[in-house]
């Protein structure tokens, strides 16, 4: 008999965003539905395992409903009898000793699951499955290192049965490289441990798969998409089928639309710069999705002031589930040279400023702090002309 198991992480349930206001109660909900798949799925199939490889959650302290829900599909998990292996991301990764322990410490404490609570060394704990013997070894993300340590460092991750499983959630140097500055594991680390079998990977929320020697590198990627720049991801989760050799397949999951443009100024009319900037947005815009607008490249003052922001924006609201757009435009001024400074930007400040009173605003004061903050922005560009 083959073992199978389904394997996900980063599904970020209690995603929060202060700029999505209203909105982000429904976006959780798209969330919390991708994640749910990966639950239903396992289900379904009757797999063996369910592996969760961090970034269950977005934040430490989810509020009650999401709380409520997890629990609920651990415990349908386990009445399925699929034995259930959790670790934290970084997330969910408590700090020190004094924030307690990660959120879904709830669900070991439940019996529901094993979580590798442990981010300094490897948990353990061998299973058996229609007569093949399986380690499963994990361990918490630890988010005292800093940029430049390998989590693996001396470390021998233990295994010792047929089948040998490392869970982490840490990004791996080439194979999956990380975002920005943080620690990553090295591939000399993998290659040192190649008593592993399968290296069951969260963090990246790209699906990325790779062989290191013998083992199997896997990333089964995020069930959402997290920001504009994984517009382009598609989402999903893993199932693992071990027999003589391992197989793997991606089963995507059901994501809310999102989509990122980027105009330039050089393809805008000068004489009527909102009217192409309106199409931009009717043509990409979707009733269920997440739209960004980019707005790139220089334009004489004259132009820039031409664009009807506010137009812009309602419009985006209008035609869109969620609309944003952000201005990047570098005005060009005759005989003053912008030039760019790590220093202060007065008109930047300002604009920044206004963007954030408007973005904190509640949606039945909106449209009054965005006029003030357009009429702020016209009142410094006049008195600065001069
Ligand atoms: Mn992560």
């Amino acid at each position: 008999m083959a073992l199978t198991m389904v394997l996900t992480g980063d599904n970020h349930l209690n995603y929060y965003n202060q700029k999505m206001g209203s909105r982000l109660r429904d976006r959780r909900t798209w969330i919390g539905r991708a994640w749910r798949q990966t639950i239903d799925y396992a289900i379904e199939k009757e797999v063996d395992l369910y592996l969760h490889l961090g970034d269950l959650f977005d934040q430490i302290s989810p509020r009650n409903p999401p709380r409520a829900r997890v629990v609920e599909a651990f415990r349908d998990l386990h009445e399925a009898g699929i034995e259930t292996f959790v670790l934290a991301g970084n997330h969910e990764a408590p700090a020190s000793m004094r924030d307690g322990a990660s959120p879904h410490s709830v669900i070991d404490e439940a019996g529901f699951a094993t979580v590798f609570e442990n981010a300094l060394n490897f948990d353990q704990k061998l299973i058996e499955i229609d007569g093949r013997s399986v380690s499963v070894a994990g361990m918490s993300y630890n988010r005292r290192l800093v940029p430049g340590m390998d989590p693996l460092e001396d470390l021998t991750i233990p295994a010792g049965a047929d089948f040998n499983i490392a869970m982490l959630h840490y990004s791996v140097e080439r194979v999956a490289p990380p975002k920005w500055e943080e620690p990553q594991i090295s591939v000399n680390s993998l290659e040192r441990n190649s008593q592993i079998d399968l290296f069951a990977m969260g963090h990246i929320h790209a699906h990325v798969s790779t062989k290191v020697g013998d083992s199997l590198v896997l990333y089964p990627g995020a069930t959402e998409r997290y920001d504009f720049g994984e517009s382009g991801h598609e989402t999903g989760f893993c199932c693992v089928t071990v027999d003589d050799d391992i197989e793997f397949e991606f089963i995507p999951t059901v994501s809310q639309p999102m989509s990122q443009l980027k105009l330039h100024t050089s393809s805008l009319s000068p004489e009527n710069p909102t009217q192409d900037i309106l199409k931009a947005v009717e043509q990409g815009s979707s009733e269920d999705g997440l739209f960004q607008l980019v707005l790139e490249g220089d334009v004489p003052f004259e132009e820039y002031i031409k664009i009807d922001f506010t137009r812009i924006g309602d419009e985006g609201r209008g035609r869109n589930f969620y609309f944003e757009y952000i201005d990047r435009i570098k005005p060009l001024i005759e005989g003053l040279k912008f030039i760019e400074t790590e220093g202060l930007h007065p008109r930047k400040e300002l604009s920044a400023m206004g963007q954030q009173a408007v973005e904190s605003s509640s949606p039945e004061e909106r449209k009054l702090w965005e006029r003030a903050a357009q009429l702020a922005l016209s009142f410094y560009d006049k008195h600065w002309e001069r």
